[in-house]
């Protein structure tokens, strides 16, 4: 048998041994998914914490029940470990790893680089390596096939395969998950696409191919530009309509009763989370290589990127109206997770809005359910959700909503406050008409 019929035969008997390359709120659930599919996963990662939990059958995944790992672990489904050499006993290696911007804004590639490498020690015949880190295109054969394919006796496509599938995890999200989310595969070669799309079909419910690893690489950056534009579309609607005297919520709701041809995004106090601002940028650097300018990208990203500063001006020019400058003035920031009800404050526009209030010599404080402490990097402020929200909201001049979490009584705080700017239409229809509201 060829090295291929070998491992098809072990990918689709389940007896093929899996590693996981990073643990966290993609790479977890994904090993939770082979494991309860019938194969023997090993995760690895370099942080003993998470390999210490998951040994003790206990998730730090809030999308990943403790229940379900300790039924893996104890039948011996799931193992955990940091020790990479691990990988030369492994047929199939799913590498998911953070890809994250420097501080200049280009790709930090660091994650996918050190992986491989480890990787690349333990390489052997009959392997399948899937990378699922959203990147830009041409990641997996320029960046990987030659760091992986480093010993040439073996042939990529027939010794050893190769592809990319990106990850498509929504934290929080219940409805759609790793199992039932379609994936997308995309092979370094059509054997490669093949050998992993057998594997992907043995735990997920419907694996997409596509033609090349690029094609599946650029299919993700699709998804999430398109995010990116169209919720910088909808900022730049909301600055136009207020300089048109026109509700911006009543025009988008307007618009969404068309039944076909639209899909509603909504204006906000900027571009949060750790995909939709970062990976359209993945693009747009690739793009430079080609001497092309992305220009939806880049006007979409200055767009969104200017919205805390947006927010902070609105409320300047509404306390000034009221008679109130907001130097000196007690400013309370309403939610500072980078959308509603998580607890994740990544590139949250919230820390832009906090530190421009703060240069405009606001005294700033904020609270949030889920977010006990905040604490910015580059400027050193730090802060402390506080005890006491009515207290706080009585007690300030303008309480700013930055992230709407269901769980607050907008009535009750709108009734108890000043003034209410409202970034996200919180307070909704009695925000319109509320004397002490002004939303975006
Ligand atoms: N946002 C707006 N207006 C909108 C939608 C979002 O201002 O109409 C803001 C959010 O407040 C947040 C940022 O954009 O700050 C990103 O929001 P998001 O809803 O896109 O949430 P994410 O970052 O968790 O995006 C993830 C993505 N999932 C993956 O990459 C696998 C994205 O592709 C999903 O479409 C999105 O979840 C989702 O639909 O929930």
């Amino acid at each position: 048998m060829t090295a291929k019929e070998t491992l098809v035969k072990k990918l689709k008997d389940k007896t093929a041994t899996i590693a996981i390359l990073g643990l966290g709120y993609v790479g977890l659930p994904l090993a939770v998914v082979f494991g309860e599919a019938g194969f023997r996963v090993t995760g690895v990662d370099p942080d003993s914490r998470k390999i210490d939990l998951l040994k003790k059958g206990e998730s730090y995944i809030p999308d990943v029940k403790s229940e379900a790992v300790a039924k893996l672990v104890k039948s011996g489904h799931l193992t955990a470990t940091t020790d990479f050499a691990i990988l030369k006993e492994m047929d199939a290696v799913s590498i998911c790893v953070p890809t994250p911007l420097r501080q200049t804004g280009d790709p930090d590639m660091s994650f996918i680089i050190s992986a491989t490498e480890e990787l690349a020690k333990y390489m052997h015949k009959g392997m399948v390596i899937v990378l699922e880190s959203t990147t830009y295109p041409g990641t997996t054969r320029e960046l990987l096939l030659p760091k992986l394919g480093n010993d040439h006796s073996l042939k990529v496509g027939e010794d050893w395969f190769l592809a990319f599938s990106p990850e498509r995890v929504d934290p929080g999200r219940e409805d759609y998950t790793t199992i039932n989310t379609p994936k997308v595969m995309g092979g370094i070669t059509e054997i490669c696409g093949v050998v992993a799309t057998t594997w992907y079909e043995g735990a997920i419910k419907i694996v997409h191919p596509v033609s090349t690893a690029e094609a599946a690489e650029m299919s993700k950056l699709l998804e999430n530009t398109f995010r990116m534009i169209n919720i910088g579309l909808v900022n730049e609607l909301a600055i136009m309509c207020e300089r048109l005297g026109v509700d911006v919520w009543e025009v988008i709701d307007a618009a969404a009763t068309k039944p076909f041809g639209f899909m509603k995004f909504t204006p906000g106090p900027g571009l949060g989370g750790h995909c939709i601002p970062i990976d359209p940028l993945y693009l747009s650097w690739k793009m430079k290589s080609f001497h092309y300018n992305a220009r939806f990208i880049e006007l979409a990203s200055e767009i969104n990127t200017n919205m805390p500063r947006y927010v902070v001006s609105r409320v300047l020019e509404a306390m000034n109206d009221r008679g109130k400058p907001l130097k000196g003035s007690k400013v309370l920031v309403l939610g500072v997770a980078y959308k509603p009800d998580i607890d994740d404050v990544r590139e949250s526009p919230a820390m832009d809005v906090i530190g421009l209030l703060q240069k405009k010599g606001a005294i700033v404080e904020y609270h949030d359910p889920f977010i006990p402490h905040i604490h910015h990097e580059n400027d050193g402020w730090h802060f402390d959700s506080v005890k006491d929200l009515m207290k706080s909201v009585k007690a300030s001049d303008a309480v700013v909503i930055v992230t709407n979490h269901s769980q607050y009584d907008y009535k009750a705080i709108v009734e108890s406050a000043k003034f209410v700017f409202d970034s996200r239409n919180a307070t909704g229809k009695f925000g319109k008409t509320h004397e002490k509201v002004e939303r975006l």
